[in-house]
């Protein structure tokens, strides 16, 4: 072994010594079942703020939004001379409180003012949402991606960007979070000879993959079948063909796409708001802007481990209660990543989510 490894080793071993003593004291319950009838009450919907005294019922659906105005699609189309969909202004009393206001698929109700305009007046409950955690927005922290989805398609790539696994990691904890099922889709396989070998390891974990191209049109019949009479948002990183998919599913479309840097094998950002798309046969799509990382919202670092099944599997015979994995000894999740039986991908992914959350603690 060469001597800066030993070094670092020994260096390391003195610390792990002096932390886990100190974390001790952590509060952290191993109960899956309880956290998970905990979460299972959440997100209550505390942003949700009604200028309107009575109970409402929503008419209409949000497809795209600023923050003065909103596209929605009406609920009576008949009504609608404007085909569908129209432009409202967002009544004033309406507040953003630690979150956006509102995000495509919302369900909101709309009026008409005196002078004839479009008012959208109150926010429906969210069935389920697909939530960002991103601090720097003008005070505003929870950024709602997407609201009342069924499905999470994480569209990765292939190749052009690179298949990088560390954000579908935090998609699937978004996605748990959410109350949104997961689908992992690994587009633009007309680049490579195999699928990537992390994918089989998505599998285990139960999660429906689905590889595609929009080139040879692979997986795209597979893909429309998982959407049909469904609401789905599509997230993954810039570049990796979200929008692309969208027009091979239904090429009356036409989305907005652009060619991957050469340079940098990475998207140049061509969608740039969330908006709901209705295509043939019952399937309506959200897409979203691709994204470099996913803040993680409403989950501890303490509670990471929780949403890694494999480890969560392993950690109830750690030797100490509140192991945190990293350098504990007697820690079983560590055993089996030695074993094999964790996979290192896995892990890295489940260290590096686990320090981002206790650097940033909400
Ligand atoms: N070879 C190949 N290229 C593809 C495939 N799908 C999309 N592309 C190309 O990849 C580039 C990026 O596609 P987009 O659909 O704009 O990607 P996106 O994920 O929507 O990107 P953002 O909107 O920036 O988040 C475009 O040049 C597409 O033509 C595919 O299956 N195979
Ligand atoms: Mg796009
Ligand atoms: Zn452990």
């Amino acid at each position: 072994m060469p001597k800066r490894k030993r070094l670092e080793k020994r260096k390391r071993s003195t610390v792990r010594g002096r932390n886990w003593e100190e974390r001790s004291e952590a509060d952290f319950s191993h109960d899956l079942a309880k956290h998970r009838r905990a979460l299972a009450r959440l997100p209550e919907h505390s942003l949700y703020r009604n200028p309107l005294s009575d109970e409402f019922t929503p008419n209409a659906t949000v497809v795209t939004h600023a923050r003065k105005w909103a596209f929605v699609r009406s609920d009576d189309v008949t009504t609608d001379e404007a085909g569908d969909t129209r432009l409202c202004l967002i009544d004033e009393r309406l507040e953003e409180e630690g979150a956006t206001l509102m995000a495509p698929g919302d369900r909101v109700l709309i009026e008409r003012d005196q002078d004839g305009n479009d008012v959208v007046r109150g926010i429906g409950e969210r069935k389920t949402t697909l939530v960002r955690y991103a601090p720097r927005r003008r005070g505003v922290s929870q950024q709602i991606i997407a609201a009342n989805v069924d499905i999470l398609v994480i569209v990765a790539a292939a190749a052009k960007p690179p298949f990088r696994p560390g954000l579908i990691d935090r998609f699937l904890i978004a996605a748990q979070l959410g109350g949104v099922t997961p689908v992992l889709c690994v587009n633009k396989m007309d680049l490579v000879d195999d699928a990537p070998e992390q994918l089989g390891l998505y599998r285990e974990l139960g999660i429906e993959i689905c590889l595609a191209s929009c080139k040879t049109g692979q997986g795209i019949n597979a893909l429309r079948n998982v959407l049909i009479n469904k609401t789905s948002v599509f997230a993954g990183h810039s570049g990796v063909g979200k929008s692309s998919i969208l027009n091979a599913l239904d090429p009356h479309l036409r989305v907005f796409t652009r060619e991957v840097s050469e340079a940098t094998q990475r998207g140049k950002h061509a969608t740039t708001a969330a908006r709901l798309y209705e295509l043939e046969g019952d399937i309506r799509v959200i897409d979203t802007p691709g994204i470099r990382t996913l803040g993680l919202w409403n989950v501890s670092a303490e509670e990471v481990a929780l949403y890694f099944p494999e480890i969560a599997a392993q950690s109830v015979k750690c030797r100490f209660r509140n192991c945190t994995h990293t350098h504990e000894p007697g820690c079983a999740v560590m055993a089996a990543l030695d074993a094999g039986e964790v996979t290192s991908q896995r892990y890295a992914s489940y260290k590096r989510i686990r320090e981002s959350l206790e650097e940033d603690p909400l």
